[in-house]
């Protein structure tokens, strides 16, 4: 345990002691994510102030209309990894091919997958959005790594995390031996450890899902909400409460600081687009599915644990059902029949 108040740095070179054959390479890494999100949420907590909000007016490689932030959140991550020899490569969700260091850049051990500001359609709202990242073992002796390096299952992520850029700005890191949560103090520019190895209550009163694709649900998930909705009248015998802030971030820090179930289900919508989805495996599911699985809790497509799926694409999507482990199980058992 270490004491309230360590900063990030401070916790990520105890970190390293714990491994005696590190090379600083990977503190190196989590210092320039560390500043990259520091940069972002300086300019997100600027908004108008720094025109920031509003359309880039392009699209992303989804076909989803990028705001400035995006873009602007992007190349702030880019720049602060591409020069410091810790990545061998980088994949984002506003990039439709894997990012190759420029040349002459000094390779690492590592490639990076992230989103780099996910629910930034809340920006123009002053709704909370996050940066998401994930970290994966580059193949040695590769310059260049491509597309098919990166298709690693979620289990092989090195370390996960998300930045919250909301009241406050608060990283949530794991590297594989709990979660733990680190607020910004902007006096400093430090990230102080707020809260040390999270746990997700098992059970809960709360569940998060897009309630205006009700009609789309298969009958599993429908069945699941229709209960929860029956409230104590019902087979739950108890009321539950409903929370959707359409920021995936936002949602599962809520879960892990009080519990709760977040639903991004198969749907025939979807379906029908031919998406396997709504929410990217790569950068979005995976490393959200580590940092729950490390606090304690679930997560599935309904059908599977989403960290055991072979990835086929860096923009693959998959259904995202996660948080408390009961709830979840219930869900997954109501996909089996039961
Ligand atoms: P909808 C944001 O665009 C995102 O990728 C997740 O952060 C969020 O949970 C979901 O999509 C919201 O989707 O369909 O409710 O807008």
């Amino acid at each position: 345990m270490y004491k309230i108040g360590t900063t990030l740095t401070q916790f990520i070179i105890e970190e390293q002691r714990l491994h005696t054959q590190a090379t600083g390479r990977f503190t190196g890494l989590l210092n320039d994510i560390t500043t990259a999100c520091k940069k972002i949420a300086a300019l997100t907590s600027k908004g108008a102030l720094v025109d920031v909000l509003g359309a880039a007016g392009s699209e992303n490689v989804q076909g989803e209309e990028q705001k400035k932030m995006d873009i602007i959140s992007n190349d702030v991550f880019i720049e602060a990894l591409e020069n410091n020899g810790h990545v061998a490569a980088m994949a984002s969700e506003e990039m439709e091919t894997v990012y190759h260091l420029p040349a002459g850049a000094p390779r690492g051990n590592y490639l990076v997958t992230f989103d780099p500001l996910d629910g930034s359609s809340n920006m123009d709202v002053n709704v909370s959005v996050g940066t998401i990242f994930s970290i994966l073992k580059a193949p040695p002796g590769i310059n260049n790594p491509t597309a098919a390096d990166f298709m690693q299952p979620g289990t092989h992520q090195i370390a996960a995390g998300y930045c919250l850029y909301g009241p406050s700005a608060i990283m949530v890191l794991t590297t594989g031996h709990g979660v733990n949560m680190f607020t910004l103090d902007r006096e400093c520019g430090e990230f102080i450890l707020t809260r040390q190895n999270v746990q997700i209550p098992p059970d809960t009163g709360e569940f998060a899902i897009n309630t205006s694709n009700q009609r789309h649900w298969e009958a599993p998930v429908r069945r699941y909400i229709d209960e929860c909705l029956q409230g104590r009248e019902g087979p739950r015998g108890r009321d539950f409460n409903m929370r959707w802030v359409a920021s995936m971030v936002a949602e599962v820090h809520r879960i892990l600081t009080r519990g709760g179930i977040f639903l991004y289900p198969m749907d025939a919508k979807t379906g029908a687009s031919g998406k396997t989805g709504k929410l990217r495996l790569m950068y979005e599911a995976n490393p959200m599915s580590l940092i729950v699985e490390q606090a304690g809790g679930v997560s599935t497509t309904g059908r599977e644990r989403i960290l055991d799926i072979k990835p086929q694409d860096l923009h693959q999507r998959v259904p995202v059902i996660l948080g408390s482990r009961n709830e979840v199980e219930r869900v997954d058992s109501y996909h089996r029949g039961d």
